[in-house]
């Protein structure tokens, strides 16, 4: 979509630290991470916000939770623990209108987060 930072990013328009690419997804480092590992997965595809996703997202949905699986190992942060984050809208301050999984990790994670 015309103007959407992580479109940007998906275009190579924009850099990004990549650790993840296949053909539905791409995930690269957070630019102010709050944890020693802070990736966002994101599809490649524009959907603004969770409201949006339907079942014809099912593909690239599990696509991003493989990616994370694949990410958490990579980082060896599978076995210790990690979060997974989609902020939505303002309440939980979602920043950028093209969904992203926040992948947490590499620190005790508190709860309730704030
Ligand atoms: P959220 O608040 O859930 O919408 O998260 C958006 C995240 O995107 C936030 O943690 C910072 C990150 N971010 C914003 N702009 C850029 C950028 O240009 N590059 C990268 N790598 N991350 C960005």
């Amino acid at each position: 979509m015309i103007g959407c930072l992580f479109c940007k990013i998906v275009q190579k328009q924009i850099p990004a630290n990549i650790v993840f690419e296949d053909k539905r997804v791409l995930a690269f480092e957070d630019v102010t991470p709050q944890a020693p590992v802070h990736i966002l997965i994101i599809p490649k595809e524009h959907i603004p916000t969770v409201n949006d996703v339907t079942g014809e997202h099912r593909d690239i949905i599990m696509a991003m939770f493989e990616a994370a699986k694949v990410i958490a190992k990579e980082k060896n942060i599978a076995y210790q623990g990690y979060r997974l984050v989609l902020n939505t809208n303002s309440e939980a301050g979602q920043s950028v209108f093209h969904i992203h999984m926040h992948l947490l990790g590499g620190r005790h994670m508190a709860w309730p987060p704030g």
